[in-house]
């Protein structure tokens, strides 16, 4: 379906007919772009950048590539395109028609969904808002530029639908999506990890990996949802999603590449030594992923959860990929690990409904070892012993379960005496934080990319990595 580009707010949902919903949302928008130029990129604002665009809401859509002024670049309102008498494919409502509309039952869980989800896409852009300053490379900038760009729009498709279906109630949640910020004392934003500083850029690259990979198999679970507006809009974002899963990945890759040719020319896996070169040594590498595997978990919330199991019965949001589960139904029982109390461990059988945190975060923990794998592989072949590992779910949570308890990275539960002694040797420390800062100094000759990362194997759309991805004016 075409994108009307000539409309001050690009669309495909035929705003243009509807006079009210338009008006509100072209109030909405300057509102938007204060809140950008605030709170978005601090930096490179008269730069011009390589960015792609949708035209169309399918696949082939995405072939749009241009240099832009990132505060020109035109955020809209994109569903997929519908499909044909669709049904609900799980829970109590099985078969029956999708909804076009909120039903009144489901409106404040719906509503409460949509503003979650709305929530996390200009946290993002907060967090990252002074990454430009330190980029490793014109590359590298572009591709956070298009991220933070593509958040922008996933704000604006849940502002859409809070407009168009959630009226007043709707309008006023759209305002307070501008008003929490990350990380601020008074007003957070609403989930744990969206108020964590991204200071770094090998921090960016563990939320991309681990952070935006929530948002996908989240994603994935909405665009089951019954409400087929929001299931349309997800559908339209997680195609957007894919270009954030490879920026992640592929930073790690490159840390770790740079990282093994350094050890390979001093020939040692000395930290210290690969830090003295002014690379990152892998045991640092491997305590920023505990720390954003740890955050990014508590994202799928409680293992047992009367949310999750109501929003299953009711049709509002499903597992990802639901059409792969033999039964829709969310029939039988999962066994789930709990603490016992006794600094042990109890495994317990639970509803299944119940348990739908715990299948999706299953199905994202599946996904993140696929990397870990490759990092692996890597390792071994340049003649290394070190491997990278997921934490344990139970180590360092504030969801759930295993909240507050203290466990080693393996998931074993330990004292916190044992914990306090210990941490530093699992998560990040001041000293290492300060270490991955000291790196990031900024470079913009095209071509060129800081020490500590190797460059990319191609560039974007077939230009190569040394393509004037940004115009610096
Ligand atoms: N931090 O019953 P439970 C993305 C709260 S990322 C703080 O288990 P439920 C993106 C929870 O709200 C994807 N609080 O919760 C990535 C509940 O509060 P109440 C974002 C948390 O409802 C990168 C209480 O704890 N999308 O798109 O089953 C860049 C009890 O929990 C946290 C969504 O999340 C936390 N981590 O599940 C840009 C989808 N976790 O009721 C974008 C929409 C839980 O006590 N959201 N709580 O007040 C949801 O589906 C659900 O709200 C959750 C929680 C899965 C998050």
């Amino acid at each position: 379906m075409a994108i009307d580009y000539y409309e001050r707010i690009p669309n495909n949902v035929g705003l243009a007919d509807n006079r009210a919903l338009q008006r509100a949302l072209e109030q909405w928008q300057p509102r938007f772009l204060d809140w950008w130029r605030e709170m978005g990129p601090s930096s490179f604002r008269g730069a011009e950048v390589y960015l792609r665009t949708a035209t169309t809401a399918d696949d082939d859509g995405w072939a749009n590539y241009r240099h832009v002024a990132m505060p020109e670049y035109r955020w809209g309102i994109f569903l997929a395109d519908p499909v044909p008498d669709r049904r609900i494919g799980f829970g109590d409502a099985l078969g029956e028609p999708v909804w076009q509309q909120v039903p009144g039952e489901h409106r404040s869980s719906l509503r409460r969904l949509v503003v979650t989800q709305g929530d996390t896409e200009p946290a993002s852009v907060e967090q990252q808002r002074r990454l430009g300053n330190t980029c490793p490379s014109l590359y590298d900038l572009r591709n956070l530029f298009q991220v933070n760009v593509e958040e922008g729009r996933h704000l604006w498709a849940m502002v859409y639908l809070l407009h168009a279906y959630f009226g007043r109630d709707g309008r006023e949640e759209a305002e307070e999506l501008l008003t929490r910020h990350s990380g601020d004392g008074d007003k957070p934003r609403i989930l744990g990890t969206f108020n964590e500083p991204i200071t770094d850029w090998l921090s960016f690259f563990m939320f991309t990996y681990f952070t935006d990979r929530d948002g996908r198999f989240q994603l994935k679970s909405l665009a089951e949802s019954a409400f087929d507006p929001l299931s349309r809009s997800c559908r339209f974002m997680l195609a957007e999603e894919a270009f954030h899963m490879f920026v992640g990945a592929s930073g790690i890759t490159r840390v770790i590449r740079r990282t093994l040719q350094v050890m390979k020319e001093l020939a040692t896996d000395d930290p210290a030594a690969v830090r003295n070169a002014g690379a990152i040594d892998l045991p640092t590498l491997q305590r920023y992923v505990n720390f954003w595997f740890s955050s990014s978990v508590d994202l799928f919330g409680a293992e047992i959860s009367s949310n999750a199991a109501s929003y299953f019965a009711t049709g509002i949001k499903g597992r990802p990929d639901e059409a792969r589960f033999p039964d829709h139904l969310g029939a039988g029982r999962l066994q789930v690990d709990f603490p016992d109390g006794k600094g042990g461990v109890i495994p317990e059988e639970v509803p299944m409904r119940s348990a739908m945190n715990e299948v999706s975060r299953a199905a994202y923990v599946k996904d993140c070892e696929i990397g870990v794998q490759r990092w692996n592989r890597l390792i071994r072949e340049a003649g290394h012993d070190f491997r990278l590992a997921l934490p344990s779910l139970r180590f360092r949570r504030s969801v759930g379960a295993w909240a507050g308890i203290h466990t080693d990275p393996q998931g074993k539960p330990i004292s916190p005496e044992e914990w306090r002694a210990r941490r530093y040797d699992w998560l990040p420390s001041d000293q290492d934080r300060s270490f991955v800062g000291s790196l990031m100094q900024r470079v913009t000759e095209p071509g060129k990319f800081a020490g500590w990362i190797a460059s990319p194997d191609g560039g974007i759309n077939n230009l190569g990595p040394a393509y004037e991805y940004v115009r610096l004016n």
